[in-house]
């Protein structure tokens, strides 16, 4: 049965039909189900479809725009569930997120976000299109652990690596771990430019930044 409201979730980022995907989150909350078997069966698998048939040639910008959309709609509906799913007890860390500079894609790093700000982290949401020296000053200001960099295009991963670069280059009180992630984002690129954590999906990046604090 849930199946049924899985697809009919892709469906409604696939059509970019904001109502329907909000009453679908709010649904699957009634339901009881899991806010990231939601996201992760539901509409993602829909955003995926909008995107290939993007790269393909056979949906085109507003579609892309529009399937946005309604994953920030959905999204929204399910954050509050999400963030009842950690438990905080101890602050595990403080982290600084941000999408890089030149991209603005912003749904993934804000689930990450949410999900870290759930299982015990200070987090600080920087937003999308941010320059580097931004994040390193944020850094410094918050006495920041973690720096987890998103990025979605090809072309902006490579400031993931002018951030690696730059938090080596300052000096902070404490040692900053720098984490990638985001679509074209892979564990070898990760290595190739020096970060220190990769994860390819939001749970998997606390497990990430609890074990670069060893905190697991
Ligand atoms: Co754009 N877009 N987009 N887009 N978009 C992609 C990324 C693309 C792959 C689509 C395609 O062609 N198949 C393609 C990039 C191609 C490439 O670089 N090789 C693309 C393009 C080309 C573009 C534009 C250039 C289009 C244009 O203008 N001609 C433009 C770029 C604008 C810019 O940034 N300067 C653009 C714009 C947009 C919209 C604004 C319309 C919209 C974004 C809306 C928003 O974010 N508010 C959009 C969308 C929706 C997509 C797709 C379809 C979906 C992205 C998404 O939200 N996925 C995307 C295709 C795709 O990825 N399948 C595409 C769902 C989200 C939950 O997943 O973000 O991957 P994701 O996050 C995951 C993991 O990656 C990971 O955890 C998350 C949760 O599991 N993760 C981390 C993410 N960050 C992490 C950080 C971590 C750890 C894990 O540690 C720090």
């Amino acid at each position: 049965m849930n199946e049924n409201l899985f697809q009919e979730m892709a469906q409604s980022i696939i059509d970019g039909e904001n109502e329907i995907a909000e009453k679908l989150a709010q649904q699957s909350i009634e339901l009881g189900i899991n806010p990231l078997d939601a996201i992760g069966k539901g509409f993602v698998v829909g955003v995926n479809q909008v995107g290939d048939r993007f790269s393909n040639g056979d949906a085109f910008l507003p579609e892309l725009v529009m399937a946005g959309e309604a994953m920030k709609v959905a999204i929204a509906v399910l954050e509050p569930e999400l963030a009842r799913l950690g438990t905080k007890r101890e602050v595990l860390g403080t982290a600084v997120i941000a999408t890089v500079e030149g991209d603005i894609h912003d749904i993934g790093k804000t689930l990450v976000g949410t999900m870290m700000a759930a299982a015990g982290f200070d987090v600080h949401d920087m937003g999308v299109d941010v320059p580097i020296l931004d994040i390193v000053q944020k850094a410094r200001e918050v006495e920041a652990n973690i720096v987890g960099v998103s990025a979605l295009l090809t072309t902006t991963m490579v400031k993931q690596r002018d951030v690696v670069e730059a938090i080596a280059d300052v000096e902070f009180k404490n040692k900053v771990y720098v984490m990638v992630g985001g679509a074209p984002v892979t564990r070898s690129w990760m290595e190739e430019i020096g970060a220190d954590g990769y994860s390819e999906d939001a749970i998997g990046a606390i497990a990430v930044a609890k074990d670069l604090l060893g905190k697991t």
